[in-house]
């Protein structure tokens, strides 16, 4: 049998290296394994502590309730109302009209939703709208003085958090001929505006820019009729720029304020803007 000529006649023996400098080839001695594993290990240990005691710092920092953010802890609610007021300006700056439809697309049967702030008892001849301009100062506003002031009519998408929504025709007061009319200019320049049920059980915080809102309405009628009760009779806010949380049924009490008032549904983890 022939053998190819350039086969070894043996197989190689590794040659004993005669003077180990580990630090140019691939060896390396125990001592110098056992100082990686230590520097790895280390390295591990200290990111695992970088990332809990971050958590912890963010877990632990002061989460005051109500705000647009409730839910949040304190570092992630500053980049959150960042956020929202990178959109509000963007919003605003555009001059955003909610889209509106013809009345003929508006539903006949209205969806009702929760009902939060209207089981108790409530006679409507004895609603009265009360603004309070100042600790002690209210100001008393009845149906029949914001009937007389221009009506306003608004045919839009309603969307509920939910996740439905419908076209509905909604009619009243603009909140902007209100606060004119009721020389409540002054009390418009604050941030906030809170509005509550007579029995205080519902109750929104918004910021006055969407209240001042040209499509926003102190709505006392539904398709061309008075209010019905459990859509908010006598008056309820219509916000389009708002979600449906945020179009409080049966108001009763309104406020001006530079704090966020109290919000039902913020202080149990929605957004307090929500905005559309
Ligand atoms: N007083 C009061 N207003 C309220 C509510 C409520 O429970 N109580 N629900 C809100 C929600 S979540 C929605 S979607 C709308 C629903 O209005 P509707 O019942 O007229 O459809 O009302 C809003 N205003
Ligand atoms: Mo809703």
């Amino acid at each position: 049998m022939e053998q190819p000529v350039n086969q070894p006649d043996e197989t190689p023996q590794a040659k004993p290296d005669v003077n180990p400098t580990p630090t140019e080839g691939k060896l390396l001695t125990d001592k110098q394994i056992k100082r990686r594993t230590f520097i790895a290990f280390g390295s591990f240990v200290a990111l695992q502590a970088t990332a809990y005691f971050g958590w912890r710092k963010l877990y632990t920092s002061a989460n005051e309730v109500p705000t647009a953010t409730a839910g949040a802890h304190k570092p992630l609610r500053r980049a959150l109302n960042q956020t929202e007021l990178f959109f509000r300006r963007l919003f605003y700056s555009n001059n955003h009209l909610v889209k509106t439809y013809p009345k003929e697309m508006a539903a006949k049967q209205v969806r009702h939703n929760s009902d939060i702030g209207l089981e108790g008892k409530f006679d409507p001849a004895d609603w009265k709208l009360q603004i309070q301009r100042a600790p002690g100062d209210i100001l008393t506003v009845t149906l029949d003085e914001l009937k007389a002031l221009p009506k306003t009519e608004i045919i839009f998408d309603f969307k509920c958090v939910e996740g439905w929504d419908q076209i509905q025709h909604w009619g009243g007061v603009k909140f902007t001929d209100f606060v004119t009319h009721f020389k409540l200019d002054k009390l418009a320049q604050m941030e906030y505006i809170g509005m509550t049920t007579p029995d205080k059980k519902y109750y929104i915080g918004l910021d006055t820019p969407s209240a001042m809102h040209p499509q926003t309405i102190l709505a006392y009628e539904m398709n061309d009729k008075p209010l019905p009760p459990n859509h908010g009779a006598p008056l309820r806010l219509i916000i389009p720029v708002k979600y449906g949380i945020k179009n409080l049924k049966r108001i009763a009490n309104i406020t001006f304020s530079n704090t966020r008032p109290p919000d039902y549904w913020a202080e149990r983890g929605y957004d307090y803007y929500s905005g559309l």
